[in-house]
């Protein structure tokens, strides 16, 4: 039986693939897995039955058999060791793939919330304009830091592996800032995840629940 994933039943990110559904789909569509979506409502989401599957009542959620998962770093790893394709057989190759997976999730990812949050949820903050350059100076340290250790090489470590696909996911969630633009080498980092026909088949699906329309019709 195909895997079960849940996604926004309606995206405020309007098919931009921001939600972080889109890096599982990514993920399923490497690893040549076919799967199941489940939308969910904001109201559902937060529900019971919702909550048995993902007690902070977000998506994604995972489900395969017996086994039900949240958090889609973990989500994202789970595909990667169950399946071939996204993790290096050499053990010491696997483990730092897997490290840059935390790196994207743990280290990467929070200060772009911190901007999101500061922008959308922090908008009518008297000191919210007075915070925004503070967060913005805190990511480009960051992914300054992750640029210049990218360098001119293709993907972070050898082969593009889940490192990279986590890793560009939360990259791509700075494009609308303008700051992913301020580093040429993680744009086209970037640019070059999207371009694999996996990302752009998980892309057209998740847009596809926005149009309406069926992926490719
Ligand atoms: N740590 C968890 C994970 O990695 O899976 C975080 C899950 C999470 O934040 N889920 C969000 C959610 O369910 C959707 S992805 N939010 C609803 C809620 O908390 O009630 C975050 C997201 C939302 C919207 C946009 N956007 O509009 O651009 C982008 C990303």
């Amino acid at each position: 039986m195909n895997p079960t994933i849940t996604a926004f039943e309606q995206s405020p990110d309007r098919g931009m693939g921001l939600a972080r559904d889109t890096r599982v789909r990514w993920a399923l569509e490497e690893a040549g897995q076919p799967y199941e979506v489940r939308l969910v409502s904001f109201a559902a989401m937060k529900q019971d039955a919702h909550r048995a599957l993902h007690p902070f009542g977000q998506i994604p959620t995972y489900e395969e058999g017996d086994l039900v998962l949240f958090e889609s770093g973990s989500i994202v790893l789970h595909i990667a060791q169950s399946r071939p394709g996204l993790l290096p057989d050499d053990a010491n190759a696997r483990a730092r793939a897997i490290t840059w997976m935390f790196a994207a999730v743990n280290t990467i990812e929070p200060p772009i919330l911190d901007l999101q949050n500061t922008k959308f949820a922090e908008a009518d903050r008297s000191w919210q304009k007075e915070r925004l350059p503070i967060v913005l100076d805190r990511i480009r340290e960051r992914v300054g830091v992750l640029s210049r250790r990218l360098g001119d090489a293709e993907w972070l470590d050898g082969a593009f592996s889940a490192g990279d696909l986590m890793m560009i996911s939360v990259l791509l969630r700075l494009r609308p800032s303008g700051l992913l633009g301020e580093f040429p080498k993680l744009a086209a980092y970037a640019a070059r995840g999207e371009a694999r026909p996996a990302y752009q088949r998980a892309f057209a699906a998740q847009l596809a629940v926005f149009t309406g329309s069926a992926p490719n019709a």
